[in-house]
């Protein structure tokens, strides 16, 4: 049975890396929308898939997993050979250093992208007033991190080596959000990290992603 990915047409957060994933490695899947502004999140059909009510979450002939990051780690599992290959190396010290970039991701990265995205986006559209102060001060963690991975890209081509993996895909979740809100944290950065953006950021199946949304492929080519 084809792979169910529940999850919306719009390429944002978590559904960003969960389709690229399903892209790179060319996984045939049917999309089943789920819509937020309507709460289908939060029906008790859709919280047996997904206790936190949220998107994305898949449905593997019955096994059922949501987290995007375990999403794309299982998906990388499941098939090795098939499509872009060394997202998920299976040597041990190679998966370390994935592990350690996918970490720094978690910790040192999207949480700053989380608290600007609240104030600037969250916020407004509740009522609310956007603190710029807040924004600020997240702005300025983050750029502190980036100095970091200025000096981690001037020794190699991507976070954990010489090759594109799942530690630079996981930051792409990010991307859609800080683009909508028109807030550009890369172009005064070191040229590493410069170099490094404009390359995960230009991948072919990301192109094509964020260009025609979430688009099922229910065969193989
Ligand atoms: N940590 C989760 C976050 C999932 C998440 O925040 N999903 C959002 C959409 S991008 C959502 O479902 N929001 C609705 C809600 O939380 O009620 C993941 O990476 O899968």
């Amino acid at each position: 049975m084809v792979l169910k990915l529940y999850a919306r047409k719009f390429v944002s957060g978590g559904t960003a890396i969960v389709a690229l994933v399903l892209a790179e490695k060319q996984i045939p899947f049917e999309l089943i929308e789920i819509d937020l502004p309507t709460n289908q999140n939060k029906t008790p059909e859709h919280l047996v898939r997904h206790p936190f009510g949220q998107i994305p979450c898949i449905d593997d002939d019955g096994f059922v997993l949501y987290e995007s990051r375990a999403i794309c780690r299982y998906l990388c599992d499941k098939y090795p050979d098939q499509g872009t290959q060394g997202l998920y190396p299976t040597g041990l010290k190679e998966r370390a250093l994935v592990e350690q970039g996918a970490s720094v991701e978690l910790t040192d990265f999207i949480p700053y992208v989380l608290q600007v995205f609240r104030e600037l986006y969250l916020k407004p559209s509740h009522g609310q007033q956007t603190d710029q102060a807040v924004v600020d001060q997240a702005l300025a963690e983050l750029y502190k991190k980036l100095d970091v991975y200025e000096v981690i890209l001037g020794k190699t081509k991507y976070l954990a080596g010489d090759e594109f993996t799942l530690a630079d895909l996981f930051h792409l979740l990010a991307a859609p959000r800080l683009a909508d809100l028109g807030v550009d944290i890369w172009s005064e950065r070191g040229p590493n990290v410069q170099r490094w953006w404009k390359d995960i950021s230009t991948r072919p199946a990301w192109l094509k992603l964020r260009a025609e949304g979430v688009t099922e492929t229910t065969t193989t080519n």
